[in-house]
């Protein structure tokens, strides 16, 4: 597997919103390699201008490891470029076949340099927000392996952060609901996210010390998605409730957007 041109291929196929074949089904490789084109891909991201502007963390819930058919942790990259105004339409054009799914965010006022304990992890975070996740992999059909998915960046694509709050002693078991133009679509629970969504950063402590990543103070964590992701399409009303806590909404713009109608939900 050649590295810079597997990180180009995922590249491109985000950048022009073209769908690819999986990466895995032709070549074996292994998690480790996966994640050095991860970070090639956001080289060139970076190279082109865009800024990471934290980290996100996947298949942290049940929900989300069986409605995709893999169940490891992992993690990727957020960048500026893909942090949507809360409130405002979406234009689905540059996505392929994107979902959203309900998450909560964190914004931590510390460096984490090292693995933390829960405790500690605490300390780290200045605040939390009711978020989405709009996810969009690659690869046709929205099928990949682990290294397939690790390899695109873990399909991250967009999110929707809304207002901060302190209330981190709500956190651990919050009701989550997702609600398209008013309807629930998604109802869970925060508990669904490592039993307590605050180990999503003793979790991500420890994967980016394992990659000897430094994650600056005033960067954000997504915890991964309490339920499985749903569908977007256009001219919907989107919302995400998380008692106690707040919630965060968009819509997506009526017109212009190229999106697979096609695609399967599950
Ligand atoms: C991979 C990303 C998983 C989450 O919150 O669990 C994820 C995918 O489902 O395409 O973001
Ligand atoms: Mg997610």
């Amino acid at each position: 597997m050649n590295i810079e041109q597997a990180a180009r291929r995922v590249d491109d196929a985000a950048r022009y919103a073209s769908a690819i074949e999986q990466m895995g089904t032709s070549e074996a490789f292994q998690v480790e390699d996966a994640y050095r084109i991860q970070r090639a891909s956001i080289a060139l991201r970076e190279a082109r201008g865009e800024r990471t502007i934290g980290i996100k963390l996947g298949f942290t819930s049940r929900a989300k490891m069986i409605q995709m058919g893999v169940d490891s942790l992992i993690w990727g990259w957020l960048t500026d470029a893909m942090l949507e105004e809360e409130g405002a339409p979406v234009d689905l054009a540059r996505f392929i076949h994107p979902r959203v799914e309900p998450e909560v965010c964190f914004l931590t006022k510390r460096d984490i340099d090292r693995p933390l304990t829960a405790l500690e992890a605490l300390g780290h975070l200045e605040a939390v927000a009711p978020a989405m996740e709009i996810i969009d992999s690659r690869y046709q059909a929205f099928r990949f392996t682990l290294e397939d998915v690790i390899a695109d960046n873990c399909s991250s694509a967009g999110l929707v952060v809304g207002a901060w709050s302190n209330r981190f002693d709500v956190l651990r078991n919050a009701g989550v609901l997702m609600r398209f133009d008013g309807r629930d679509v998604q109802v869970g629970s925060t508990a669904a996210i490592l039993g307590d969504p605050l180990r999503s950063i003793v979790q991500a402590s420890r994967v980016t010390s394992e990659a000897e990543v430094v994650l600056p103070a005033g960067s954000l964590i997504m915890a991964g998605a309490a339920t499985a992701a749903q569908a977007l399409r256009r001219g919907l009303h989107v919302q995400c409730v998380v008692s106690g806590i707040g919630q965060a909404e968009f819509t997506t713009q009526h017109e212009g957007g190229h999106v697979n109608e096609t695609t399967r939900n599950d």
